[in-house]
């Protein structure tokens, strides 16, 4: 089901490429949208093996749909907020890798959409705020938790105290992108980087995706058993085994430079 038709879904091949389409608005994130999205990763088709979102237009998302914050009560608040919680958590422990190509405004909520998904590829014309901190509002879907993993939480106070607009360059350098491209040209490197995070095996996707970012969070004494565990799945797989077997015949690729 979907609740919206700002939300495009494109499948080609293994690559789901999802799109806000809302370029009116600057992909202004409505309630609509929000549950568009959960439900599009919760749907996704088991062929798909990667996905990448962007968004229409000039920006890749201008945040909340202020339109409709309006006259929340304090309960109707925490359970948009959660509602938002349960919508990026699809994308982030959801069902495949997920890559953000960035261009333009990625401010409030579009900022924490983007930090829930694994990769994010940044053009030129990028730029990154927190305007909850002078709406008088707070961060809600997610971003305390996520943007100060990628930031740190000293940045994230400067930008939300100060309404400090971090621009392409300065952005890749902080943490927010892994990888910084010419004006346009985000969406490309997303979908050639989709592409080939598609051919990992999938069991080693799955545990990039749930186990890295949960061994992260423990006592290193719990992470190394985590990570025993995990390791000891990924490399039983008959996939895994051909992989190994594929280099040892030199029938593999190696690792090189370029
Ligand atoms: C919107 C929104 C929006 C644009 N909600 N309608 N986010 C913000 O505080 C960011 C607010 N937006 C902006 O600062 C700017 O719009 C942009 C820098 C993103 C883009 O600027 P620009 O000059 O390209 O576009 P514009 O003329 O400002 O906007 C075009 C239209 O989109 C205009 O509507 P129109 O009917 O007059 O054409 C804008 O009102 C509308 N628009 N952004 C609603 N955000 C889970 S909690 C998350 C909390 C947050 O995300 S708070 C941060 C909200």
């Amino acid at each position: 089901m979907t609740h919206s038709t700002d939300l495009e879904l494109d499948i080609r091949d293994d690559i789901a490429i999802i799109r806000l389409a809302r370029a009116t608005k600057r992909n202004a994130l409505s309630d609509a949208l929000i549950l568009a999205l959960r439900d599009t990763f919760q749907n996704l088709p088991s062929t798909v093996r990667a996905a990448v979102i962007d968004g229409a237009g000039p920006h890749f998302c201008a945040g909340l749909d202020l339109s409709e914050l309006k006259e929340r009560d304090a309960g109707q608040g925490l359970r948009h907020s959660r509602l938002w919680h349960a919508a990026l958590e699809l994308v982030q422990h959801g069902p495949v890798p997920v890559i953000a190509a960035l261009h333009g405004a990625v401010v409030g909520g579009g900022l924490e959409l983007a930090s829930a998904c694994h990769i994010r590829v940044a053009d030129t014309t990028t730029f990154y705020a927190l305007p909850e901190g002078s709406r008088g509002i707070f961060v809600g879907g997610g971003g305390s938790v996520r943007i100060p993993k990628l930031i740190g939480a000293a940045r994230m106070t400067d930008m939300m105290m100060t309404g400090r607009v971090y621009n392409a360059e300065d952005g890749e350098r902080a943490g927010f992108a892994q990888y910084l491209v010419a004006e346009g040209s985000a969406f490309e490197k997303a979908l050639e980087l989709a592409k080939r995070v598609a051919t990992n095996a999938p069991l080693t996707n799955y545990a990039l995706m749930h186990a890295l970012p949960r061994i992260a969070e423990q006592p290193a004494d719990h992470g190394f058993f985590t990570e025993a565990l995990i390791s000891g799945i990924v490399q039983s797989a008959p996939e895994a085994k051909e992989r190994v077997r594929e280099f040892l015949e030199g029938r593999a690729g190696k690792v090189s430079k370029e």
